[in-house]
């Protein structure tokens, strides 16, 4: 900084050398931590390391500019940006490292994510909103490139929605001011080549939002060069096009050397001034960075890297360039660097050895416990030797995992499994509650916890003045129109969905009343509309993000597996998107208007909820009861209902549809059907055909796919019918084994049958375009028939004769 600005900013040299002496301290005791890092994996103690050696200074500079209420957005080199901002101890750095399952220790993910996958806490013990403006936030990192890009357009753009949406000034305190906060994202080079990463930069040029994205270009993605991932070998070069001009809004740019301390700190605050007055995208092109370590422990980067590059980078390290710096500016002298270069080792040797001790201390305990146990039990048991043999294997093993624990624990009760005795039965009662603890350790969270759990949600049916009958689709309409009403914080958006109120009129008339802000129309950009929605709701907005059809859902999937799915296991409920999706499917027409892939879907998604309501009441319901809880959830509206007629309810914008439910909607005696969505027609209608010769058919209609029948209404049906079949369109294998999973073994309803369990789905083939192409690729009133009549058959040959 020169001594005009310095002045300027009411700064005097002393205060300015001791700012630089720190952010020289952070970057050094950054860079040992990658070091040591690096060593804990080569010597076995941790599984596999990934560090932000090389990128230090550029992560400083970002951190400045980062204030309180704003969020990050990155990728796994951004230790060094997360130690600045105070959100991450060294610690729990290596805690991370070594998988300590406990959150105090590892608070980004309670040790379920591997190293350098960063999170700060959003939701206290509760499942609650923290005051997200009292804190500076990080979004849960994932592995997979780029996908942390979609989210960062969401995250931006609710500052947008809290500067402009006037009703949203009152009672949302806890996450903006005015819309003022900055998301900050970051990504590497050769991860700008997937598709993610220009669907959001050009999304976010459309949105005109406060979003800093930094790549930090360091020349490589793994082994391969950016000759081999990037046109003309420079991606702001590229993305020039989106620089803002004369002919209209876009990205104000910035390019700077990733070794350069002064830039790097001038271009974030002029990059985060931009942004956060004028909701301006801003793009920062760090280029000149190094990776001293190459790129993970899996590998070393000699093998790919030229001499010339590996000197290179040598003379271009950050640190070195910064100390170079210093001396010839008299910041600081060779002594002071050295001084603070030493005490960085020694800083993060302790900090090292205390997360090491710690991660062993919380195991110990439970060794010690067990040892006690197996202590009692040897002078009880007649295998006391093969019980001491373990006990000194315990005793031997100075760094045991819990699975060695239970490995040990099992042999034994395996050994002594004819014997009985209190010692035994102690031993068994505390493998019990370690099974427990562990489940808390490893496997909590997929879903909500909290008291608004959507599971949580009661029926309320609708209730009806009459019998006047509508189109559907103006119930969806009607309803939506409430919940706008009634909401100040949802926001609807999609293709199609604004000006027009979507392809089947379901939001009507809803963007005239509400404005463009709250509903409106996207670019065809699947997963960046689910990024839009996921950013948006882990800032305490709640979008309901539309895909148009269902069998376009496939473009956002990989955003919603990865991301929103995993988003609340993955922090160990730190963090929350409570996201709906709503879509339309099944039946149309043709290979992608009429698909049905429930199977991959419902594989894909566990952590989201899965509704498939048969008529616009249910979805209208199901609606209703997200809005009133706090998990992601994906709504599929039948794409042939919205003509058909349905009462209009009273009572609109209180019914709710409960989660997790299923309805006998026909009764019967003789056979169950399960079914769900569109094809819940069609098998009512075979239902009634095979009424009409003696067969009284109980239909089941699933409505909630995750989660699945919690009533158990399925198993309590077949106790009667002892007979069951699972209908759907999806392939064979598909959703049908789930459902057949669930009922027959989770549900324990193999017990009830007398006759095998049937699935009746559609062809393996994608389905076939036209009235007949659907006939014969789909199941049909007349093949449903045929297939239940059969299995009847088959089991009273006498009543009911052979059909063909
Ligand atoms: C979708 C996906 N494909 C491949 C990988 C494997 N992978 C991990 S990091 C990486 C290279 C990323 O390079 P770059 O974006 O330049 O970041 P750097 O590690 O160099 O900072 C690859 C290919 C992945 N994690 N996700
Ligand atoms: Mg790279």
């Amino acid at each position: 900084m020169k001594q005009k600005e310095l002045k300027e900013n009411n700064i005097s040299f002393n205060q300015f050398k001791k700012i630089v002496l720190d952010d020289f301290k952070i970057a050094c005791q950054s860079r040992d931590a990658s070091l040591l890092g690096r060593r804990e994996v080569l010597t076995g103690k941790a599984k596999f390391g990934i560090f932000g050696d090389g990128k230090e200074l550029a992560q400083i500079a970002m951190a400045k500019a980062f204030k309180n209420g704003d969020f990050r957005s990155g990728y796994y080199r951004d230790q060094t940006f997360m130690f600045a901002i105070k959100q991450l101890k060294i610690e729990q750095f290596f805690s991370q490292l070594y998988a300590h399952p406990d959150l105090t220790a590892e608070p980004s993910s309670a040790g379920r994510q591997m190293t350098s996958h960063f999170a700060t806490r959003s939701l206290d013990e509760n499942g609650e909103w923290k005051n997200l403006m009292e804190m500076k936030n990080s979004a849960a990192d994932v592995s997979c490139t780029a996908a942390q890009m979609p989210r960062l357009v969401g995250l931006a753009q609710a500052s947008k929605i809290y500067r402009n949406n006037s009703l949203l000034k009152k009672g949302f305190e806890k996450f903006s001011l005015d819309g003022n906060e900055v998301a900050f994202g970051t990504i590497g080079n050769a991860s700008t080549s997937e598709g993610l990463f220009f669907e959001s930069i050009n999304a976010a040029g459309v949105l005109q939002i406060p979003m800093v994205i930094s790549i930090w270009d360091d020349e490589y993605g793994i082994s391969v060069e950016s000759k081999y991932q990037t046109t003309k070998q420079d991606i702001s070069e590229i993305l020039k096009g989106f620089q803002r001009d004369e002919k209209g809004d876009g990205f104000e740019m910035f390019v700077v050397k990733g070794w350069d301390y002064v830039a790097l700190c001038e271009v974030y605050q002029k990059a985060s001034d931009i942004a956060r007055k004028k909701h301006i995208p801003v793009f920062i092109h760090v280029k000149e960075m190094t990776q001293p370590q190459g790129h993970s422990t899996s590998g070393s980067h000699e093998r790919y890297k030229s001499k010339e590059r590996l000197q290179w980078e040598q003379n271009f390290d950050c640190i070195k360039k910064m100390e170079d710096w210093m001396l010839e500016n008299n910041i600081t002298n060779a002594e002071i660097i050295q001084k603070i270069k030493d005490n960085s080792k020694k800083t993060i040797l302790e900090a090292k050895s205390n997360a090491w001790r710690n991660f062993q201390n919380s195991k110990k305990d439970e060794v010690q416990q067990l040892i006690s146990l197996l202590i009692s039990l040897a002078k009880e048991s007649e295998h006391s030797s093969f019980i001491q043999s373990q006990i000194s294997k315990l005793e031997k093993n100075l760094e045991p995992f819990r699975k060695d624990i239970f490995t040990i624990t099992k042999k034994i009760i395996r050994e002594v499994r004819n014997e009985k005795s209190n010692s035994k039965h102690a031993l068994i009662n505390w493998l019990n509650k370690q099974k427990n603890t562990n489940k808390n350790r490893y496997n909590t969270h997929l879903y909500s916890q909290s008291s608004n759990s959507p599971i949580n949600i009661s029926e309320v049916l609708p209730i009806y003045n009459g019998t006047q009958e509508v189109d559907a689709r103006i119930i969806i309409r009607d309803n939506f129109d409430l919940i706008l009403k009634n909401y100040s914080e949802v926001l609807i958006f999609g293709e199609d969905t604004g000006k027009i109120g979507d392809v089947n009129q379901g939001l009507e008339g809803l963007q005239k009343k509400y404005g463009e802000l709250r509903v409106s129309d996207t670019g065809i950009r699947e997963a960046t509309i689910l990024g839009q929605a996921i950013g948006m709701a882990m800032r305490g907005l709640r979008p309901i993000a539309e895909i148009q059809y269902l069998d376009y859902l496939l473009y956002a999937i990989q955003t919603m597996s990865d991301d929103l799915a995993s988003l609340h296991y993955r922090t160990k409920g730190g963090q929350k998107a409570p996201v709906i999706v709503r879509t339309r499917g099944h039946r149309l027409e043709g290979i992608w208007h009429s698909g049905s892939p429930m199977g991959m879907i419902i594989n894909a998604l566990r952590g989201m909820h899965v509704l498939v309501p048969r008529n616009m009441t249910k979805a209208a319901g199901f609606y209703n009861s997200l809005l009133a809880s706090d998990d992601p959830a994906l709504v599929i509206e039948c794409l042939n209902g919205y003509r058909l007629k349905e009462k209009l309810p009273a009572n609109l914008s209180k019914i709710r549809t409960p989660i997790g439910i299923s309805e006998i909607t026909k009764e019967g005696k003789d056979i169950t059907l399960v079914t769900y969505g569109s094809t819940w027609r069609i098998v009512m209608e075979a239902a009634k055909q095979l009424a009409d010769i003696g067969i009284n058919a109980e239909v089941i209609d699933v409505q909630s796919l995750l989660p699945f029948d919690l009533n158990n209404t399925i198993s309590n049906s077949i106790k009667k019918t002892n007979k069951v079949a699972f209908i759907d369109e999806d392939l064979p294998g598909g959703t049908t084994a789930y459902m057949m999973q669930q009922v027959l073994e989770k549900q324990n309803a193999y017990n009830f049958l007398d006759s095998k369990p049937i699935s009746i789905s559609s062809k393996a083939h994608r389905p076939a375009y036209g009235d007949d192409g659907d006939y014969f690729s789909k199941p049909n009133v007349e093949n449903i028939f045929d297939t239940i009549y059969t299995l009847i058959h088959e089991y009273n040959p006498k009543k009911f004769s052979k059909l063909y």
